[in-house]
């Protein structure tokens, strides 16, 4: 009988790879470094598309400050096409098992469960899915076995319709909530304990930069609602592309968008955010440790 066989539904059992944040309190926001090992990430793709320069990266994440360094095979950009798990297990494979032998704690972000295990096997600490199990039925029953800690990210659909989907009459934070929770109690049905489970409401997936925008504004009411920690990913994304255009109404370049992005690392940690997912790893560290600064003399006052 598996763990998540034996273990009645919505019952806890121990985060079997303790994150700090999780099963201990974190003494601040982490920072996660993004490492895409695909041609085609809207952000980075192709920069690290080869083992070893994407190994060298994620090793350079790491020695900067890095919390973990989260290693993807499949580009989410709006529009992509789902490449075969043989060639995502591939891609990624050999830069987590290197980066775990290295001693990085490692994520991977991935929709299907046989990568997410497989990546497991070789030291990976913590699985992000941007579909929250949606996409795969075998992720959650194998998220619970295993005892991991793991991301349930927000969207709608997968990457070809997901810019079609922002639709949110009843206001985008209220249903936004809604759906995390019902993906949340699918996963605790299938027998995952409620301190493996990080949210992340997703901006820029089947959002708007308007709706995104409001999302980050809600954060600690989003916390309060969804009642575990959250992981927000702005880093480089169109919401911030729009908000910093020039004259001529062109957004920004994907690569000088990283000092917003280390503002909204601030705002969020400040916001009670669990970790940030960036590109630039320094800047939001430093952001992070000043948002720690700015609470703890809150907490000690004048
Ligand atoms: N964004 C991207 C990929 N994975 N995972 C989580 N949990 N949250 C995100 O916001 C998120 C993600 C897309 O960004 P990238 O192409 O720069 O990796």
């Amino acid at each position: 009988m598996t763990a998540a066989a034996g273990r009645p539904a919505g019952s806890t059992a121990a985060l079997r790879r303790p994150l700090p944040g999780l099963a201990t309190p974190a003494a601040r926001c982490l920072v996660m470094g993004v490492l895409n090992v695909t041609p085609d990430s809207f952000s980075d793709g192709g920069c690290y598309a080869g083992t070893e320069a994407a190994v060298e990266h994620g090793r350079l994440m790491a020695a900067q400050g890095a919390d973990l360094v989260d290693v993807g095979g499949e580009s989410t950009r709006p529009g992509a096409v789902r490449v075969p798990a043989t060639e995502e297990l591939r891609r990624v494979l050999p830069v987590v098992a290197a980066l775990a032998e290295a001693g990085v704690a490692v994520s991977i972000d991935t929709s299907r469960a046989e990568v997410a295990a497989a990546c497991l096997d070789r030291g990976a600490v913590l699985v992000n899915d941007v579909r929250g199990g949606a996409a795969d039925p075998a992720m959650a029953p194998m998220v619970a076995e295993r005892g991991v800690a793991y991301v349930a990210m927000h969207t709608r659909g997968d990457s070809r319709e997901m810019t079609e989907r922002t639709a949110y009459p009843a206001g985008v934070v209220a249903t936004v909530t809604a759906e995390l929770l019902e993906r949340y109690a699918a996963l605790l049905a299938a027998g995952v304990a409620p301190e493996q489970v990080v949210l992340d409401p997703g901006l820029g997936f089947a959002k708007t930069p308007a709706q995104s925008w409001a999302l980050l504004a809600a954060l600690p009411d989003l916390a309060g609602a969804l009642g575990r920690p959250l992981l927000v990913g702005a880093s480089r994304k169109g919401m911030l592309g729009s908000l910093l255009s020039g004259a001529d109404g062109a957004a920004r370049g994907v690569e000088a968008r990283d000092a917003a992005t280390a503002a909204v690392s601030a705002l969020a940690a400040r916001a009670g955010a669990w970790a940030v997912r960036v590109h630039d790893v320094p800047a939001s560290l430093d952001a992070v440790r000043v948002a720690a600064a700015w609470r703890a003399a809150e907490v000690v006052g004048g």
